[in-house]
């Protein structure tokens, strides 16, 4: 299948396009580097350097014998995204590329404008651009599980029935961000549920918790090819946070009491999800939602379980309770949906030690390159 990686050169966006691109699809990637640059303008490098996309493409093509097309630019631009569907011709396009950072999203009105302007402009670029070019195009959308924030009653996928004053009729699933990047992942929904009303499109929309990890089978020989580990307060999700921490002997940031859950899942599993996404497209005119996470954790679970994995290694752990910089409940029901994904097949790589120790491991590696004052600090506080 010809497939387009929008934010190709991300977190997810990389993995994804080399995962795909080992299964025989023909893939593009396009990217802005939006991730670097905001991480050289707030000084908070990943934990090792990753090499930019051209090079990264050389050294795919070296080890695979596969080609991943690149193209550099903003999404938000017309000209560049409509150049690259010409070009590309995509059977289906991976829509990653948005400013995908809660605390940078509430870091400044800069950095708000930033996060609303990017990721509603492109998400309706890529809407405009499906229409005009492939019609019949699947998207699969990246959402958040933050869409749904923490509601007192059970978290369903993507749609509620609600009986009201004897009639029943099915509607999105009551929304409720708790930051203004979730907020626009929540206007992105809007955005395409209208869209594929109007204009009949098809659409998966996944509802991602936090994801963690970064091996993957093919970047375990070539460590270059490793996606981004960021271990800072902005752009560094938590299991990720942990670990690093760990390694270079600083305490486990936990926000508050700790009785934050969320839905987690390693980066194997985004990959698996959407591959299973791709395989089963939704007809025309469908807004497919899904759940994509394999295990709910609280904060300190997961600190525990670091410090579990750590102490197999002789690194002595602290966790430690910190004033939340955010506005969150610290305990509060959490019950969500998955069954979708279950459906499709999904076969889920649960958080082990082991799974634990690799990522210890590589992070203890890398000791000498942790800068610590990167832990806390940015002044995301809201
Ligand atoms: N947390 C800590 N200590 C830390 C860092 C985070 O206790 O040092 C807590 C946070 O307060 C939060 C939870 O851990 O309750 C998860 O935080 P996170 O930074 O891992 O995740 P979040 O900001 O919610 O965002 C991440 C991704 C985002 C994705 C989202 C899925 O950055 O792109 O959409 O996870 S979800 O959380 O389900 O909305």
């Amino acid at each position: 299948m010809k497939i387009l990686i929008l934010g190709g050169d991300g977190y997810l966006g990389w993995p994804t396009a080399m995962d795909l691109s080992a299964r025989g699809h023909e893939v593009t990637v396009a990217d802005n580097y939006l991730r670097r640059k905001m991480c050289l303008e707030e000084n908070v490098a990943p934990l090792y350097p990753v090499p930019p996309l051209p090079e990264r493409v050389k050294l795919w093509q070296k080890l695979s014998g596969y080609t991943i097309r690149h193209e550099v630019g903003d999404l938000r631009e017309w000209e560049f995204i409509s150049s690259v569907m010409a070009s590309s011709q995509p059977e289906c396009i991976v829509h990653y590329a948005e400013q995908p950072s809660a605390p940078y999203s509430m870091l400044n009105r800069r950095a708000a404008m930033l996060t609303l302007q990017n990721n509603l402009t492109v998400t309706a670029n890529v809407i405009f651009a499906v229409r005009e070019f492939c019609p019949q195009t699947h998207i699969v959308k990246l959402g958040t599980m933050g869409e749904y924030g923490t509601p007192n009653i059970d978290i369903e996928e993507g749609w509620l029935e609600i009986e009201h004053k004897g009639r029943r009729d099915r509607f999105l699933y009551p929304r409720a961000a708790g930051s203004l990047y979730h907020t626009t992942k929540i206007q992105d929904t809007d955005l395409i549920w209208f869209y594929v009303r109007t204009w009949k499109l098809r659409v998966t929309d996944l509802m991602q918790g936090p994801v963690y990890g970064v091996f993957t089978p093919e970047n375990r020989q070539e460590h270059r090819l490793l996606p981004f580990l960021n271990y800072d307060e902005l752009f560094g999700t938590v299991l990720n946070r942990f670990v690093v921490q760990a390694a270079a002997g600083y305490p486990l940031t936990v926000y508050g009491e700790g009785g934050q859950t969320r839905g987690y899942l390693n980066l194997l599993d985004t990959l698996q999800c959407v591959r299973l996404a791709i395989d089963t497209p939704p007809s025309a005119g469908e807004l497919r939602v899904m759940n994509q996470f394999t295990q709910t954790f609280s904060v300190r679970e997961l600190a525990e379980q670091v410090a579990n994995a750590a102490s197999a290694l002789d690194l002595k752990v602290e966790i430690r309770s910190v004033p939340n910089p955010r506005m969150e409940s610290e305990s509060h029901y959490y019950h969500p949906a998955h069954a979708a994904f279950d459906a499709l097949g999904l076969r889920p790589h649960l958080l082990t030690d082991e799974v634990l120790m690799e990522m210890l491991v590589l992070a203890r590696n890398h000791q000498d390159d942790i800068d610590a004052s990167r832990f806390m600090g940015k002044n995301a506080r809201w």
